[in-house]
């Protein structure tokens, strides 16, 4: 048959907020009509597949999935209690991860044997995707940067240029060693050893967030003469809702008060010890403080099992009934986005995943930032410090203590409580406002040049 004009192919590393970030570029993608192919492991696959819900059949038609067999292994379960967290199954990830490369290489050759061009789309954790891409005569391999532009840098070294233009601008970032586990940061440096812009690099972040940061990199050296596309944020806008049955969490938010709920989540990776829930929820019940809180064990990626635990019974006793009417519990994934956009919420406790803060930003919703890990201590300076758009709970430098019932009810009183919050929802106001997230466009038959067939993997 004839060349597909143009393959995309998307490579993300398989943990919970890659899946969204790719997932959701890929379906921006295939809504322009070009065909995606979307490479991972089985079980993310089954997760991405599942995310599709609700999505026309035009953006998903257009959607080839490709499992990657990856060896089974087995790794330790995420410790919450030790201080700095990091949850060491993606470090067991990556190793077996790296061993789908030549499955991938198959892959990527049937589709340059039968595409004008393929363009791949990885990330520094699966960067054997653009050392693959780049053997090939008709393949361009890009990387998505799924973390800010100016503090992701950081992996870079401290003395990273970008983090000098934080530090000159008045914002200090925690060093790496502080933010990341030996392992990890072992694991960077092979990352390092191994990261080239390549064809160019895209961002999941947006010129009014990093546009300072945008012009700073198209002067550095690396970056000269390659593309840089600020893509952020990736909010699926148009299937807001989809969700059927709609969650009864957004029943509720409908009978409270605008601007009076706070939202909790701290990420699918991570969890705090019984002690900081009981701490938590008492400052919860002290301020008075209606609330949604996403309390549930962290993911177990090795296992990829989706058994969403609630941590109910880890509460103080009598908390259900102290809080009823004021507060909700949900044990199980939440609809964030629809949560955020909810006109009853007014700030967000998150841990500050990337995903997260762009989700809030974008909504403008202020944060009040609780780090757990990795990259998370710098987006809570980032939005703090930087953007002006959240305070910090969890002070990174105190990151061994509990924090107690009384100081979360004050920080929260910051940014909930009418007079004293006002400034930062304000400027959180009009940052979201500046921020597009204008609906995915609706695919053109007259840009559909490619095949739908899909080449096997093998
Ligand atoms: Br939990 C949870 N519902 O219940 P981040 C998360 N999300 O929709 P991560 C839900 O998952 P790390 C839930 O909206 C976001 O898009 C949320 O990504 C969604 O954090 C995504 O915020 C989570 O980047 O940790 O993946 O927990 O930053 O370590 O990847």
């Amino acid at each position: 048959g004839s060349k597909a004009d143009i393959s995309i192919v998307v490579v993300p590393f398989p943990a919970q907020g890659h899946l969204n970030q790719f997932l959701h570029l890929s379906i921006r993608l295939s809504s322009h009509g070009l065909a995606v192919h979307y490479a991972a492991p089985g079980p993310h696959i089954r997760q991405a597949r599942s995310r599709l819900q609700g999505w026309p059949a035009t953006v998903i038609e257009s959607l080839h999935f490709h499992e990657l067999p990856i060896p089974s292994y087995a790794s330790p379960a995420p410790n919450p209690n030790s201080s700095i967290f990091f949850p060491s199954h993606l470090q067991t990830l990556f190793d077996v991860f790296e061993d789908v490369e030549p499955h991938l290489a198959n892959l990527l050759q049937a589709l340059s044997a039968t595409s004008r061009r393929v363009v791949v789309i990885s990330e520094p954790l699966t960067s054997f995707a653009a050392r693959e891409a780049a053997v090939l005569p008709n393949a361009e391999p890009y990387t998505f940067w799924t973390t800010p532009l100016s503090t992701t840098s950081a992996v870079f070294g401290e003395e990273s240029p970008a983090t000098a233009l934080l530090k000159s601008l008045g914002v200090k970032i925690p060093s790496w060693e502080d933010c990341f586990s030996k392992e990890f940061q072992a694991l960077v440096t092979r990352i390092q050893a191994k990261f080239r812009p390549e064809s160019g690099l895209l961002t999941n972040t947006s010129r009014s967030i990093e546009g300072e940061f945008l012009d700073f990199f198209m002067q550095q050296p690396n970056f000269i003469g390659k593309k840089l596309f600020p893509i952020g944020p990736l909010n699926p806008t148009n299937n807001m809702e989809a969700h059927k049955p709609r969650h009864q969490c957004l029943d509720w938010l409908d009978k409270q008060p605008a601007s009076s709920v706070l939202y909790i989540s701290l990420g699918s990776n991570s969890s705090i010890s019984d002690v900081q829930i009981e701490q938590l929820a008492t400052g919860l019940l002290n301020g008075d403080q209606q609330f949604v809180w996403v309390l549930k064990e962290a993911d177990r990626c090795d296992v990829f099992v989706k058994k969403e635990t609630d941590q109910k019974n880890k509460l103080p006793c009598g908390f259900m009934e102290k809080v009823k009417g004021k507060g909700l519990i949900i044990g199980d994934w939440a609809p964030q986005l629809e949560i955020l956009a909810h006109k009853a919420i007014a700030g967000f406790m998150s841990h500050c995943g990337w995903n997260s803060c762009m989700e809030s930003i974008s909504m403008g919703v202020p944060i009040l930032a609780w780090p757990m890990h990795s990259d998370q201590p710098w987006n809570s300076i980032f939005v703090s410090d930087y953007l002006k758009v959240g305070v910090i709970v969890r002070d990174w430098d105190r990151r061994k203590e509990i924090l107690l019932a009384g100081e979360i009810e004050e920080t929260i009183k910051k940014v909930m409580v009418y007079d004293s919050g006002e400034e930062i929802r304000r400027r959180a106001k009009e940052l979201g406002d500046t921020i597009d997230v204008s609906p995915i466009d609706r695919p053109s038959s007259l840009n559909r040049k490619t095949s739908s067939v899909a080449p096997a993997l093998d």
